[in-house]
């Protein structure tokens, strides 16, 4: 059972995501359990549950305080008997791919931390020593969403998650493939004049195999170049 805790100020993000799609069925069949914790019970502030304060130094917005998510986390890490994988969600960490994906699906069990405002207090990153990640460069207002591309990206790894259909073996991406999808096709045979091409009615299976080949790599050098130039080895 691969095991998820999420840590949020906005728990209820969540909830259409969990109870919809493959991850719904995920959960159902007892191969993934995810749990979101509200960031707010963890507050030191009785009254009015506050979680974050002001900058020392000035700046502008607002930090997320050290002491209810070293709390939130302490926690949440003592739910389950096996130790995990903290990751701390912001635009500053290393840049999820799905090579990175394929080793967090082997890790069995994730605690997710979603900052929002300006960020967390850096004694959060000083304490936890959590593995940093962000999904892109580009800003977005909270760890949230980013939380459910990690999930979603990371569950659908984990053996039976994906039915028989629908295997990630051939995906763009995946076993160091880094070639982009070939151009796919269903019934009708014609609509407004665009005919599926003859080669994959043929029934000719080398034929058909050869040309899926070409046109993923013909996507790929018109869409993304860079993929072609192998990653560098970590280990060189
Ligand atoms: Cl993980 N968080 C935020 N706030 N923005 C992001 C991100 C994460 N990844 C890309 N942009």
């Amino acid at each position: 059972m691969f095991r998820v805790d999420i840590i949020t100020l906005f728990p209820q993000i969540f909830a259409g995501y969990l109870t919809q799609s493959l991850l719904a069925k995920a959960i159902d069949k007892g191969l993934v359990e995810i749990h979101v914790h509200d960031l707010r019970d963890w507050s030191v502030d009785e009254k009015h549950h506050k979680v974050d304060d002001r900058p020392y130094g000035g700046g502008p917005g607002m930090l997320i305080c050290v002491e209810p998510v070293i709390r939130c986390v302490e926690a949440v890490q003592s739910l389950d008997s096996r130790p995990a994988l903290v990751i701390l969600l912001t635009p500053q960490g290393e840049r999820l791919e799905q090579r990175g994906v394929e080793s967090l699906a082997q890790t069995g069990r994730l605690i997710v931390l979603c900052g929002r405002y300006e960020g967390f207090d850096q004694r959060v990153i000083d304490i936890l020593k959590p593995h940093e990640l962000s999904i892109g460069d580009y800003v977005l207002n909270g760890g949230e969403v980013a939380a459910m591309v990690l999930v979603d990206s990371t569950i659908r790894m984990i053996p039976g998650v994906l039915g028989d259909e629908c295997s990630s073996w051939d995906d763009s991406f995946s076993r160091g493939n880094r070639l982009l999808e070939f151009p796919q096709y269903t019934r009708p045979p014609e609509y407004r004049g665009h005919r599926v091409p003859d080669v994959l009615v043929s029934g000719d299976h080398k034929k058909i195999a050869q040309w899926r080949q070409e046109q993923s790599l013909l996507k790929t050098e018109l869409r993304r170049k860079d993929l072609l130039i192998p990653p560098a080895d970590p280990n060189t």
